[in-house]
Formats: structure tokens, C-alpha cells, sequence
């Protein structure tokens, strides 16, 4: 379609909403639905990350999300294009992260089009909004409103333009519509009510045993250091929910995440509390939301809407409505001077000096036992670098890093989907294009995206990646052997990464001695580049929520 006056085509305007928008990373797989738009982006200034597959761009923009407070951009083509988000979106929903994807849609003018499909169904089955977008004069307010709901809602929403009409000549106003940004309200955080203060600090005052637990809701409001006095006046602890993990790191009364990756002692101190006040977290099933793990405590809720019942649970008979910040510190202020009931030295000291997990593993020759490389980690990876943490049974293990801050990691597993850890590792790399990034993966949920080493590379990205390789799907290991089930489906033996790896053009090691992982480290910090280190590890060593919950044969009655 060759346009020769100087007017604008109808891909070109769209692009310019965009970057409106303040759009100024995209991550992308081109077809015929996305590429005039996608190229016409990167003219006005966009740096465009060329993935793999398309559920890597909604992914990686995820993460993005989640480390920039932007919104993350992702484009793909009709059809074929928008099918592979099937995973992605979802994630996206339940993680409540702002992403807009720009589709195509199949040409409006066929009769008949192969790769025509109803977007729209498929998108909002997800959970995600479908904007299908047919008429060009009004494309560029239905794009700003698109970036307005994504920041509102915090839910993915994927715009759909018939390429046909991008390829248009633009026959629409010349003013574009202001940006979201500048329309979006602004309230100052939300002050508690003062009845409902009164009741929150009667309750915490009355107290014996209280656990501080913060989420990303506490993480967002920059709520850290109130929880820490909030806790410290009421003579408490403290803990977190996974994706907040390391909030309060270096907090002698932090027990550390409340969930399903609890350590022994933390589960001891959760089962004595009498009251969580749960800080900007949602009380989800996997942090122990149902008071699973706290039987004896009482829940208050602080938060921007504290609920009673999350995901099938009762969840918090008690509930403050505030901004995470505001509300710790004028519950600190309001809780009267106490003599400290719980807290004590010996409880620091047991903090600071047990393993997460004690249990006695015989390792088989030639293999690693998961828990010992993650120490060898956590003794000479940088401080500084970003963590990314993926998923599988591995999980558990690289969770546990106690010297790590929060504002270095990211975790994003409200799916539970594997392979996600290529794509956030990405765009983690791409928010902070300035430090290294260590993604943790397992060798199942690698080699699902593994196609991503070759984006990286062509990007530049500096990231490494160490790779728990048990020789298959752990998770599924554990469980299908507690039950006496034949592997066939869950084990497939060591594929070698480093070789892979190699074959991608990045550098690649079986890495068999822990004592060599120093030396690495210094290596591969001057490199600036991108490596995978394969560690084969033991499928013998579980988790402790995976011996509980699917005992090893032996172990059963
Ligand atoms: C997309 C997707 N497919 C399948 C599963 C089921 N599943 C959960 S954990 C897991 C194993 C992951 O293997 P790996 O990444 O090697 O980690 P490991 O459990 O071995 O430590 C699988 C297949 C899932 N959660 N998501
Ligand atoms: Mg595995």
C-alpha cells in the first residue's frame, strides 16, 4: 500500500499514542497485523526488544511492569499471534499488572482469512480487557482510554486494529487526545479513619504475640520502615509474602516469608502468634491467608481494601482501610509503650543461625545438593544484582537468600505457570538496563522458552542464569513418587544447558565444584554478557512444604 501525499497513515498515529503514552520499551514478534505499527514505534524512539515467541514479549513486559511502575508494551501479530498469549495474560491478571498489547486483527476486507480468529472471547476469557478498535477517527482516544483502564484496573488489556485499517490513510483530527497520564487522578495516600485506628491499635495493644506480615501492597506504599516500628513497638516479628521477600532483610526479627516456603522456625513462631496484621498483602492461600498456618491468631487487614474472604477463605475478622504507610505508623503512634512479650534475643539468634531447612539428604555421587549451591550463592553473589526468581520445586530453594533486599528481586507466580523465568529475566534486564540480572530457573521451566538466550544475546542483556537441573519436572517427581506412580512422564535425565547454551552463542558451565563459583562470579561480572550455569543437583532432596505434603514412600505409615 504505497501512500505518496505527506498525510500520515493510520499505523503511524497509532504509534504516536503510544509514545503519547510515554511508551519507551516494547517487546515484540512482528506479522503481518503488528509490523508497519511496530516499525513506525521504533522511527519515533521506542526501543523494541525483538522476542522469540510472543508469550515471552507479554511476559517480559510483566516484569518490566512490575520493576519500572510503568506500563508494560507488548505487540504481536493477528491470529496466531494473539493464541500463544493464552498463558501470559492470565498471569498478568492475577498478578495485577498494567500491560497493553497492540494485536492486529485480520484484515476487515477478506471474506476469508486464515489466520482470522474472535480475539476477543479468547482475551477476556483470560480475565484480560479487548479493545477491538474499527473505527480510525476514534483509535487514539480508544488507545488512551485503553492505557487509562490498564493503570485504573492494573489488568492487561490488548488493543485490536484490523490491518487493513492501520494501513489507511489517517482522515482523523489532527489533535491528539491528552495522554492517560495527565487525566489520571491523583489522591493523597488514603489516612485511616481515625474509629477504626482506635480499634486496630486496641487490638494490637491487647496482643501477646503479633506478626507484622507485608506484601507488595506495603512494598508499593514504601511501608518497609513503619512496619519494622510497628512491629518493633509491639514487641513482635516480622515477615513477608514471597513476591515482598527481603522487605525487611536485614531486620534481626524477620522470620522471613509466611506461605508455603516458610522455614522450620518460622513455622514454629507463625503457629504461636495470636495476631497477623497483615500489611498490603492480599491473604492469598499460598501465603497462609486461610490462617492455615497461624491457628491461634486473630488477622487484622490493612490495606486499601482489606477483605474478609480471599480466594475461598476466611481470611481477616479485622480490617483497617488505609494506605499501607500511613496506616503502620499512626497504629505505631497510637499503640501504647508495652513491655516487649515476645521478642528476645534468643529468638534473633535462632533467626540468624538456622538453615532454612535441616533435614539429612544422601546426595548420589556426582550430584549436588540443591541447598548447598544456593548457599554457595548467597555467600558470593553481589548484593546488587537483580534477582529473578522462576518457578518448579527449585523455587523453594533460591527463595531462600537471606542477605537479599526486595527492591533486588522479582517473583511473579500467581499462575503458576513454568517457563516464565527467561521473559522476566528480560524485562527485568530491560528496567534496569544498568545492573546485572541472576535469573534462578529450573531445567524444565528453562528449556520451555529457552529460545530467549538467542534474544538476549542480540540485545546485549547482561544476565546469568543458574539452573537448579534436577534431570526433570521436579514438582511432579516428588509427588507422582510419594504415590507410588511410575516417572516416565517427569524425569528425562540432565540435559546438558552448557552446551545449549553454547549453541545459542552465550557462554555455558557445568559447574560441578561450588568452590569454583567465586572465581566465576569475578568472570562473569567483567564479562557484561550472558551465561547459563548448569547445576546437576540430586531429585532426592524436597522441599520442606513438598515432605509435608507428599511424604516420601519410605516416610509413610
Ligand atoms: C505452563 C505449566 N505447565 C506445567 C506445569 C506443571 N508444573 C509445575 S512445576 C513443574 C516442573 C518444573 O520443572 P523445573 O523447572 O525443572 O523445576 P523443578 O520442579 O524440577 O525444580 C511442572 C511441569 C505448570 N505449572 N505450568
Ligand atoms: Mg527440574
Amino acid at each position: 500500500m504505497i501512500n505518496n501525499e505527506s498525510k500520515p497513515y493510520v499505523y503511524d498515529i497509532l504509534a504516536s499514542v503510544f509514545m503519547r503514552e510515554g511508551v519507551s520499551t516494547c517487546f515484540a514478534l512482528l506479522g503481518d497485523a503488528n509490523m508497519n505499527w511496530a516499525a513506525r514505534l521504533s522511527e519515533q524512539g521506542c526501543r523494541m526488544i525483538y522476542v522469540r515467541h510472543e508469550h515471552c514479549a507479554v511476559a517480559a513486559a510483566m516484569a518490566y511492569a512490575r520493576k519500572t511502575g510503568e506500563v508494560g508494551i507488548a505487540t504481536v501479530t493477528c491470529g496466531p499471534g494473539v493464541t500463544q498469549l493464552m498463558t501470559a495474560l492470565p498471569a498478568a491478571v492475577r498478578a495485577h499488572l498494567p500491560v497493553v498489547v497492540f494485536a492486529g486483527e485480520a484484515p476487515l476486507k477478506s471474506g476469508w482469512y486464515n489466520q482470522g480468529i474472535d480475539q476477543a472471547p479468547l482475551v477476556t476469557a483470560t480475565g484480560a480487557a479487548y479493545y477491538s478498535l474499527h473505527m480510525p477517527e476514534l483509535m487514539p482516544v480508544a488507545v488512551r482510554d485503553a492505557f487509562l483502564q490498564t493503570r485504573r484496573e492494573r489488568r492487561p488489556v490488548v488493543i485490536g486494529v484490523p490491518f487493513d485499517l492501520q494501513n489507511r490513510s489517517w482522515d482523523g483530527p489532527a489533535n491528539l487526545p491528552s495522554p492517560s497520564g495527565e487525566l489520571l487522578p491523583r489522591p493523597a495516600p488514603l489516612l485511616p479513619h481515625p474509629d477504626d485506628l482506635a480499634k486496630a491499635a486496641r487490638l494490637i495493644g491487647a496482643a501477646e504475640r503479633v506478626v507484622v506480615l507485608a506484601g507488595m501492597g506495603a512494598v508499593e506504599a514504601d511501608a518497609g520502615g513503619a512496619c519494622r516500628e510497628l512491629a518493633s513497638k509491639a514487641g513482635g516479628l516480622l515477615a513477608t509474602t514471597l513476591p515482598a521477600r527481603g522487605l525487611f532483610y536485614d531486620d534481626p526479627f524477620c522470620i522471613g516469608i509466611s506461605g508455603s516456603f516458610t522455614t522450620e522456625a518460622g513455622l514454629e513462631y507463625l503457629a504461636d502468634a495470636d495476631l497477623i496484621v497483615a500489611v498490603g498483602c492480599s491473604l492469598a492461600l499460598h501465603a497462609g491467608g486461610g490462617g492455615q498456618l497461624w491457628p491461634k491468631a486473630e488477622t487484622l487487614h490493612v490495606d486499601l481494601e482489606p477483605v474478609a474472604v480471599n480466594q475461598g477463605q476466611e481470611t481477616a475478622g479485622y480490617h483497617l482501610r488505609a494506605d499501607a504507610q500511613l496506616a503502620a505508623a499512626a497504629l505505631t503512634a497510637a499503640l501504647p509503650v508495652r513491655a516487649q512479650t515476645w521478642r528476645s534475643d534468643a529468638i534473633a539468634d535462632r533467626i540468624r543461625n538456622t538453615r532454612a531447612d535441616n533435614f539429612t539428604y544422601e546426595i548420589e555421587p556426582g550430584l549436588l545438593d540443591p541447598r548447598e549451591v544456593v548457599e554457595a550463592l548467597e555467600a558470593a553473589l553481589p548484593n546488587d544484582w537483580e534477582m529473578v526468581n522462576s518457578s518448579g520445586h527449585c523455587a523453594h530453594f533460591f527463595a531462600h537468600m537471606p542477605s537479599r533486599p526486595q527492591d533486588r528481586f522479582l517473583t511473579v507466580r500467581e499462575f503458576g505457570a513454568i517457563g516464565n523465568g527467561t521473559s522476566f529475566a528480560m524485562g527485568v534486564a530491560a528496567a534496569r538496563p544498568q545492573q546485572t540480572v541472576v535469573l534462578f530457573d529450573g531445567d524444565g521451566s528453562l528449556l520451555m522458552h529457552v529460545q530467549e538466550l538467542e534474544t538476549m544475546k542480540r540485545h546485549g542483556m547482561n544476565i546469568l542464569i543458574v539452573v537448579m537441573n534436577d534431570g526433570g519436572y521436579g514438582s511432579e517427581v516428588h509427588k507422582l513418587r510419594s504415590q507410588g506412580f511410575p516417572l516416565d512422564g517427569a524425569v528425562f535425565g540432565h540435559s546438558d544447558l552448557a552446551a545449549i547454551a553454547r549453541g545459542f552463542g552465550v557462554d555455558g558451565k557445568k559447574v560441578t565444584d561450588l568452590a569454583d563459583i567465586p572465581k566465576l562470579v569475578a568472570a562473569f561480572a567483567d564479562s557484561g554478557t550472558v551465561a547459563v550455569w548448569d547445576f546437576h543437583v540430586s531429585d532426592q532432596v524436597l522441599s520442606p512444604i513438598m515432605r509435608r505434603t507428599y511424604p516420601p514412600r519410605s516416610a509413610q505409615a
